[in-house]
């Protein structure tokens, strides 16, 4: 009787230090003090084995019940020390994955970046593959194979850089690129006809004004096949001009004129209005030069490995830095390549916006 009255204060001093045990390692103390190989339980269930049968068969019952109380209070305690720390992990980790994965990007898309992404969705809807080719060019490349021989006059008004050369270095003179046509040469070696190519990049010319920088961006055009024509180079134009301004009623002028590489040659205007300093695109009584273009010389396609007698081709070539000061609105050329940031962040694009024709341009 003694032992059945202590047993039940015991276990209820037990039950309540289980239940206050602040975390894993307390609880584990506990464990090993009441049923560890020494501990007050285990030794009250040894204490059992040295008594007689009648006072063992009066304390086990109490003594069992107990043990089975307290490992039902572990349990209960260890399950309960888990879910509370579990809980405590989730609120810590919260995580909002709504959140935008980074703040705006510092940087801009560049105007005349932007322009080239542009145009380039628009002549690959057409057909076109960018082509691409070495900024510094054999003489060669950049005027003998475009029908301009040495003592050709437009050798001069290229205003070219030359590459020094050291006495006695006698490889091929090189150039600065004076314009993409080059590229298309090498496109035409390289592959041959049939051929849709545009050569956008930048182009380099002694020259240096109001209007002109020394390094500039132009984008060039080729097409060869079977049987082309000024008629197919007219709408591959409008429907260029079309797109790039969004415009829908453009208006292309063609007037002759002279270029070493076509024939015949036309440069293209676009019907506009300058009402109140605003240029406007495809209304109005002005005409502004945007472009030059023609059919291929036959000359030109010779040295680009292709027979003339069997392939005919257009071209054509348009300043972009020019057309990027019209499209957005752009005053002054030669801020476009000073890295003014504050020039740079007003005329700069947001860097994930890249054109593609079904949503709009320029959005
Ligand atoms: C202009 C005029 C033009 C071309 C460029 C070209 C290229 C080859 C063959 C024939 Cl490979 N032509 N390019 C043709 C006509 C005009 O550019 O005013 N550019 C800014």
């Amino acid at each position: 009787m003694r032992g059945m009255d202590g047993l039940g204060a015991l276990g209820a001093t037990y039950l309540s230090d289980i239940a206050a045990a602040a975390d894993e390692a307390a609880l584990e103390a506990l464990r090993i003090a009441l049923l560890g190989r020494k501990g007050a339980i285990s030794l009250r269930m040894r204490a059992l084995g040295g008594m007689d049968p009648e006072a063992r068969r009066a304390a086990a019952p109490a003594l069992n019940g107990l043990r089975d109380e307290v490992e039902a209070a572990f349990r209960a305690r260890r399950a309960a020390l888990a879910d509370a720390a579990l809980a405590a992990r989730l609120a810590a980790e919260w995580l909002d994955v709504t959140l935008p994965a980074r703040p705006r990007p510092a940087g801009t898309v560049h105007p005349v970046t932007q322009v080239m992404d542009e145009l380039t969705a628009i002549f690959a809807d057409m057909g076109f593959a960018v082509a691409e080719g070495p900024q510094v060019e054999t003489d060669w490349h950049n005027f003998d194979a475009l029908n301009i021989p040495p003592e050709h006059p437009a050798r001069q008004e290229h205003d070219t850089f030359f590459l020094h050369r050291a006495e006695g270095d006698n490889r091929p003179p090189h150039v600065l690129r004076t314009h993409t046509s080059p590229v298309q040469i090498r496109a035409m070696l390289a592959r041959g006809a049939p051929l849709r190519v545009i050569a956008p990049g930048r182009v380099y010319r002694l020259d240096m004004d109001q209007t002109h920088t020394p390094m500039f961006h132009q984008v060039e055009g080729l097409a060869i096949d079977r049987e082309l024509s000024m008629a197919q180079l007219k709408w591959v134009l409008e429907e260029f001009c079309r797109a790039f301004f969004e415009v829908e009623g453009v208006e292309l002028r063609f007037r002759a004129s002279h270029f070493p590489f076509t024939e015949p040659s036309a440069e293209v205007d676009i019907r506009c209005s300058w009402a109140d300093g605003q240029l406007r695109i495809g209304e109005g009584e002005s005409w502004l030069e945007i472009l030059g273009s023609g059919m291929v010389h036959p000359n030109v396609l010779r040295a680009g490995g292709v027979d003339p007698d069997r392939w005919q081709g257009f071209a054509f070539g348009m300043g972009i830095d020019r057309i990027a000061m019209l499209k957005y609105g752009i005053p002054d050329l030669r801020a476009f390549f000073e890295s003014d940031l504050r020039w740079l962040r007003h005329y700069g694009f947001a860097a994930l916006d890249i054109p593609a024709l079904p949503a709009g341009l320029s959005r």
